[in-house]
């Protein structure tokens, strides 16, 4: 089996055994690696309705036949597992060089399993698997303790790691690594820090097998130097994901006071133009050519900035100040919680004392008060005093205390950073994405804003689809980095070039979709049978952007209209095959191989 290692290494934590397991080659080409194989395993292991901070949770760290390799960023991994914030399926994408170590000690896969009885951590170096104890570095924050263990390992020893905030089961813990990658926004520091594992360490020194390593050497050049060939690949180099900030700017999409509006008076104290004047240091995942880590100084020292950090951190609560938003990015960072959910539990709670709960929440803070954010979030990655509630996410606190029209999430998890009162087919790539309101499987917003921007069209639902299949689908399961492709118009059709020299997989544009689309029907029939019903309710965009129109700005006026989104989502799900409850079809499922999973989902809601 090129390409693939065909190892799956399980790790039990209760029972302190580690076993390399084979991976079935009908598993790899079905769901071929990262997200797929996640997915897989989750839905074949986990007993349904799990508490996902039980020691029956699985952790499971994926990566696919193109990580680890040269070529165009391919230094990621998957890391996913039932989300303790959504109750569903949950992942994030990092890029770490645990992701290339993994893959060169001989495994295709990571998957953690049981509980710790103290705080441990896993040691990984080729065949050596070992559980260690971790007692001294329990508390520490997440940058402190990948130095520590990168004194003791050395350099090439790879961390991932998680902070207090993963330790204190902070609902949207993320797992760090390299100091400013953090992934796994639905709680995945979380569910690592709920099996008392403080951190993995990683070395591989063996060779990762290809079917022709000399073809794929040369495509792997050719592809690399068309990228970074590019016209815009100098300004990419330049601003990175920052300058996003000027151009949600001038679309009326810069999320500002909590998704209340799409334009913030001092955008450009916060943006790509500012990031490059005051960067630095420029840093970047494994194997990549595109550095999209860009370092800024903040009040207690440098900190890696990017679009979604400024943008939640800073217009979102009505701040601009760069270093100000870069001190809050660090917190999150060195206490391992993610950015995006923070900036919304943060809007959400000075909305909420505008609005008049601060007697619920027992305090009260203003639009732009810096140290009163900051404040916070250091109590909510401690769970200190409100921050306890705080922690839970915004679904949570407003079913706690009220103002469920302003809490800004869709199934639970926060929406990341494009406001969407005048973008109903990013309202609607939210509102399907496979873990809740992320962008990442559809950024369909910067197509959406120069065609018919407030159309409810056919052809919206289909371009969304169209970009999950790609995005969530290609990516996320040969698992390197879309940039290339987004970023500097690197061409798609190196992808399936480049699997079929590494595996030997005559590799279509149609069987990545196709995969994708057995993965996203695996994903949902997850949901399903871990919230054991479901209605079309559950792919709702915020009420916020269908009840309270921008107030201000070219776009004063505007906003989402129920009618024309029940009809793009109708759309959605017919091409999509799913029923008008969201649910796969039998037809469907079968089609894709999914025959079994009719059966089980027959339990919950009815299957036609
Ligand atoms: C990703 C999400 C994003 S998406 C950002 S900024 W982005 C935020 N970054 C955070 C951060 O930083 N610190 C922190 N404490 N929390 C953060 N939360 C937010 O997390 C990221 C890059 C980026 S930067 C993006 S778009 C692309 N995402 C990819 C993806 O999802 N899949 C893929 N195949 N390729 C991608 N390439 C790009 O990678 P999550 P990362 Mg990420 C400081 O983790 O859970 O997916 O959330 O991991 O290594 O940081 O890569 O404008």
């Amino acid at each position: 089996m090129a390409g693939w290692t065909g190892r799956i290494l399980r790790v039990d934590l209760t029972r302190k055994k580690a076993v390399a397991q084979e991976l079935d080659a009908a598993v790899a080409k079905s769901f071929i690696g990262g997200r797929g194989l996640a997915i897989k395993i989750l839905w074949d292991e986990l007993p349904p309705g799990v508490d996902p901070l039980s020691p029956h949770n699985k952790l499971v760290f994926a990566t696919g036949p193109l990580t680890g390799l040269p070529g165009p960023n391919f230094g990621k991994l998957v890391v996913a597992a039932k989300s303790p914030l959504t109750r569903g399926y949950g992942d994030g994408n990092i890029g770490t060089w645990a992701a290339v170590n993994l893959r060169k000690a001989g495994y295709d896969a990571l998957v953690v399993e049981g509980k710790a009885e103290k705080p441990s951590y896993i040691y990984i170096e080729n065949d050596k698997v070992e559980v260690l104890d971790a007692t001294e570095y329990w508390g520490l924050n997440a940058w402190a303790v990948e130095e520590k263990l990168q004194k003791i390992y050395g350099r090439d020893a790879a961390v991932i790691t998680i902070g207090p905030a993963g330790e204190n089961l902070v609902r949207f813990a993320t797992v760090i690594s390299q100091k400013g990658r953090s992934g796994g926004r639905p709680g995945m520091g979380a569910v690592m820090g709920s099996k008392n594992l403080k951190a993995i360490v990683v070395k591989g020194r063996g060779e990762i097998p290809l079917a022709d390593k000399a073809a794929y050497q040369k495509l792997a050049v050719e592809a690399v130097r068309e990228g970074s060939s590019s016209p815009s690949y100098s300004f990419w180099m330049r601003q990175g994901t920052t300058s996003t900030v000027e151009w949600a700017q001038e679309a009326s999409v810069l999320p500002t006071y909590n998704f209340s509006e799409g334009q913030f008076d001092e955008f450009s104290k916060v943006g790509g133009a500012m990031v490059e004047k005051f960067e630095t240091d420029l840093k970047s995942c494994p194997l990549c050519f595109m550095a999209c880590g860009h370092w800024v100084p903040a009040e207690s020292g440098t900190v890696e900035v990017d679009y979604e950090n400024l943008a939640m951190l800073g217009p979102n609560l009505g701040i601009g100040d760069l270093s100000k938003v870069g001190e809050l990015n660090r917190i999150a960072d060195t206490m391992g919680m993610d950015t995006i959910s923070l900036g919304n539990v943060l809007g959400y709670v000075m909305e909420a004392s505008e609005r008049g709960y601060g007697a619920k929440l027992g305090f009260e803070v203003e639009w732009g008060d810096y140290e009163a954010a900051k404040q916070l979030a250091l109590d909510i990655a401690y769970r200190r005093g409100v921050g306890d509630l705080l922690a839970e996410g915004v679904k949570h606190i407003s079913e706690r205390i009220g103002g469920q029209d302003f809490a800004i999430h869709v199934k639970g998890l926060e929406v990341s950073a494009y406001d969407c009162h005048a973008a109903p087919a990013m309202a609607l790539a939210y509102a399907t994405s496979p873990i809740g309101a992320h962008h990442k499987d559809a950024w369909v917003i910067s197509w959406e804003v120069k065609t018919d921007r407030f159309g409810y069209t056919r052809e919206k639902a289909a371009k969304v689809i169209e970009l999950q299949r790609i995005r969530g689908g290609w990516f996320e399961t040969f698992v390197g980095c879309r940039f290339p492709w987004v970023e500097v118009s690197m061409s798609l059709e190196w992808y399936p070039k480049l699997f079929k020299a590494a595996t030997g997989v005559d590799a279509s544009p149609e069987y990545f979709n196709e995969v994708g689309d057995r993965i996203y029907a695996l994903i949902r029939a997850f949901w399903i049978r871990e919230h054991g019903w479901w209605d079309r309710e559950m792919d709702m965009p915020p009420a916020k952007w269908f009840k309270n129109p921008l107030t201000r700005g070219p776009l004063k006026g505007a906003h989402l209209d129920y009618q024309g989104y029940n009809q793009l989502l109708d759309y959605y799900y017919e091409l999509r095959g799913w029923d008008k409850n969201g649910v796969p079809t039998r037809e469907t499922l079968s089609k894709l191989g999914l025959g079994y999973v009719a059966k089980e989902l027959e339990k919950y809601v009815e299957v036609h």
